[in-house]
């Protein structure tokens, strides 16, 4: 059903879009109050307020869909380029320090084909990044690929520009799965939602161990209590934060927005009765504070992917910026995504 489809490919790409703009002044703030955050919600319903402004987690998110569409299939250099020329054409986004070095670096250096990778291989003295960058602006993967396995080799490619530590690529990968998983379901249930994700995530983490010589499996023990977590009654904000995190580690941010959106399939008490999945997806994901520009993106995405744009709220979408390239981004990223079903 191509209509319902797009408009799951749109709310997904509007949502992370919401999330980042709602998300962003509480961005680093430890402790966000409901009080506060309905205020300025309900600012937006009363149209009384200024326009709110993307951040980095859009512009990268813009970026990866624009490279996707022109050549319908991964291209380091080009998306590497991208991400870089439109860092330097507005670096007042919110950009970390170390992303902001490394684009100035591949800019200077002129780099070509596979070289595109190495500056993230030099990031925190050549450990590479962990920060969650790379899964903040994955959605366009899990939209451009009906195939799952080419879902998690993008996604971990475009991640590699940016994002060497296996912790940050990963955490890019799991964020993907997300909203593929979503995407494709019609009735989510929790604990098989979480499940398929970790039968995903095993092997990967698996073969990370492989060749980091480590028996850990990070992502997959989050993702086993979040099984837990999600089955507890009265579970404070507290207590989802000490679990999951709300920092601006991958590791501390992608199971915090996948816990959100499944938390929020039902409506918390604390959130205003009458929102719609998406909006209370996002102000829940608002609430945990930290990274909350970053985590309610996430959650965004993963959350319109599901619920389609009938749960996009309208007035959100008309004072957050950048939500029309996001429909039109949607929209290429869905003819794509026909195509390859069409060749398959
Ligand atoms: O991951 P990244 O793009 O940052 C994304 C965040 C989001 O919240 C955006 O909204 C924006 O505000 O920034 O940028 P990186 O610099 O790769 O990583 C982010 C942070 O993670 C760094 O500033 C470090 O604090 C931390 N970090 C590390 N610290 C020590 N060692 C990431 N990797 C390491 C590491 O290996
Ligand atoms: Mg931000
Ligand atoms: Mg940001
Ligand atoms: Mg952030």
């Amino acid at each position: 059903d191509v209509v319902r489809s797009r408009f799951r490919f749109r709310a997904s790409l509007v949502g992370a879009v919401l999330g980042d703009c709602i998300g962003s002044k509480y961005e680093g703030t430890a402790r966000v109050r409901m009080q506060n955050l309905i205020a300025d919600v309900r600012a937006l319903h009363e149209r009384d307020t200024r326009d709110l402004r993307y951040t980095d987690d859009t512009a990268m998110t813009r970026s990866v869909a624009g490279s996707l569409i022109v050549h319908e299939k991964f291209v380091a250099e080009d998306m590497a380029l991208r991400f870089a020329k439109e860092f330097q054409k507005d670096p007042c986004r919110g950009y970390s320090p170390g992303i902001s070095n490394l684009f100035e670096k591949l800019l200077q250096r002129n780099l070509t084909g596979g070289e595109v990778f190495r500056p993230a291989e030099e990031q925190f003295q050549g450990k590479g990044s962990y920060g969650n960058g790379a899964a903040m602006r994955v959605a366009p993967v899990a939209l451009a690929y009906p195939d799952i396995d080419c879902i998690k080799e993008v996604a971990r490619q475009i991640a590699r520009l940016t994002h060497a530590h296996v912790l940050g690529y990963n955490g890019a990968i799991l964020q993907a799965l997300a909203v593929h998983f979503a995407l494709h379901d019609e009735n989510v249930d929790k604990m098989s939602f979480v499940n398929k994700l970790i039968a995903e995530m095993e092997p990967i983490e698996a073969s990370a161990n492989a060749s980091f010589n480590s028996a850990d499996k990070p992502y997959c023990k989050k993702l086993e209590k979040m099984k837990e977590y999600l089955n507890k009654k009265n579970l404070s904000k507290e207590d989802v934060v000490k679990q999951f995190g709300h920092g601006v580690r991958a590791l501390d941010s992608v199971p915090t927005a996948i816990f959100s959106f499944l938390h929020c399939l039902e409506p918390e008490s604390e959130i205003l009765a009458g929102f719609s999945g998406l909006a209370r997806t996002i102000v829940y994901s608002v609430w945990l504070g930290g990274d909350t520009d970053t985590i309610a993106s996430m959650a965004g995405a993963i959350a319109g992917a599901y619920y389609g744009v009938e749960s996009s709220p309208t007035q959100w979408m008309q004072y957050c910026e950048g939500v029309k390239e996001a429909e039109q981004n949607a929209d290429g990223l869905l003819a794509l995504y026909c195509r390859r079903v069409q060749e398959r």
